[in-house]
């Protein structure tokens, strides 16, 4: 489907533009992208528009780079994409169901994750299993399923899927009060870093992968963290004794260039924001030590989500679990943390 990859390109290129990408396509019964029938005759303006916007883009990154970024203004329409996927979990109380979706084309590639439901009377009849189809509706900054239907089991039995082989190490779980074990890994400039240069100062430490689409998921993180940093850094009279580490699960794309991009682009400070990566064992080791997993799937990762204050005697303070902490939650933390008698 070019279209929609196009369109996902230039929305990952500029937000801004992906309204004017938008008017050139239309969502036919299906759901599914196309072309507009009528833009055939208005072809040469279109790619001249493309271009135009392509040029824009390109001044638009590099200004980012140079400037931290304004949080982006909420997004009211929801781009709209029909999913069909299997019940994995429902948990109505946090309003998410996991679903085992399969690929969304041009947005996001088949994977296992949670999604938000607002109306929870539409889980009532669900159970793990069933086969589902449901609207995904995403704007800039949220993300969330609607109009969940079930259909018919199919009648094939397909054999389940199993995660790939992969190297871990027996690790214990974190629990608040325990040491953060030594961790070595690369930052954003290729430098070595170790999770103990950070002793004296509270360290907030997240996960993501730059490549995540879903707005609630990294993206929510990473606009989390910045604001965190925003926070602290503003705090009259506050603490400067600490630092925020997030960690890319996904050492393979995410190099130390692309890491230093995507920071840039969410106005990190280096002095007080690092981004780094490692051997994916050690990634795998330390992520695993707060309850977060992740793997491959289907050309996609899937992941939970985890964030963790160790306060600057390098202890676990706190670890917040999933999406709905905030950066007043954290920065609250983090300076307390900082603020703590050794
Ligand atoms: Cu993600």
């Amino acid at each position: 489907m070019p279209a929609a990859m196009l369109r996902w390109l230039f929305k990952t290129c500029c937000r801004a533009s992906s309204r004017q990408i938008q008017s050139l396509f239309r969502v036919d019964s299906k759901r599914s992208l196309s072309f507009r029938r009528d833009a055939g005759s208005t072809l040469p303006v279109v790619a001249l528009g493309l271009l135009l916007i392509a040029a824009s883009c390109s001044r638009e990154t590099e200004q980012k780079s140079a400037t931290p970024k304004k949080p982006s203004t909420t997004s009211t329409n929801p781009t709209i994409y029909q999913v069909k996927g299997v019940v994995v979990e429902l948990s109505p109380e946090e309003k998410t169901v996991r679903i085992k979706h399969e690929e969304i084309p041009g947005y996001m590639a088949a994977m296992t994750m949670p999604f938000e439901v607002r109306d929870t009377n539409e889980l009532r009849r669900l159970e793990a299993g069933d086969h589902v189809a449901f609207r995904m509706l995403v704007t800039d900054t949220d993300g969330w399923i609607d109009q969940v239907r079930k259909l018919p089991r199919p009648t094939t039995n397909n054999p389940p899927t199993t995660g790939p082989f992969r190297f871990v190490r027996d690790v214990e779980p974190l629990n608040v009060g325990d040491v953060l074990p030594e961790y070595r890994f690369t930052n954003q400039l290729g430098q070595a870093i170790s999770t103990s240069q950070f002793r004296g100062r509270a360290l907030a430490i997240t996960f993501i992968f730059t490549r995540c689409p879903f707005p609630t998921f990294c993206p929510r993180t990473m606009e989390n963290f910045a604001e965190t940093q925003r926070k602290l850094l503003a705090l009259a009279s506050g603490p400067t004794n600490w630092h925020l580490l997030t960690l890319s699960f996904d050492p393979e794309f995410d190099t130390p260039a692309v890491l230093k991009a995507y920071g840039a682009s969410h106005g990190q400070d280096p002095r007080h924001w690092t981004l780094a990566t490692g051997a994916l064992i050690d990634i795998t080791a330390i992520a695993e030590q707060f309850g977060l997993t992740f793997w491959s799937e289907d050309g996609g990762i899937s992941h939970n989500l985890r964030t963790a204050v160790i306060d600057p005697a390098g202890r676990v303070r706190k670890i917040f679990i999933g999406n709905k902490w905030t950066s007043d939650g954290l920065a609250e933390e983090v300076s307390e943390a900082a603020n703590q008698l050794p």
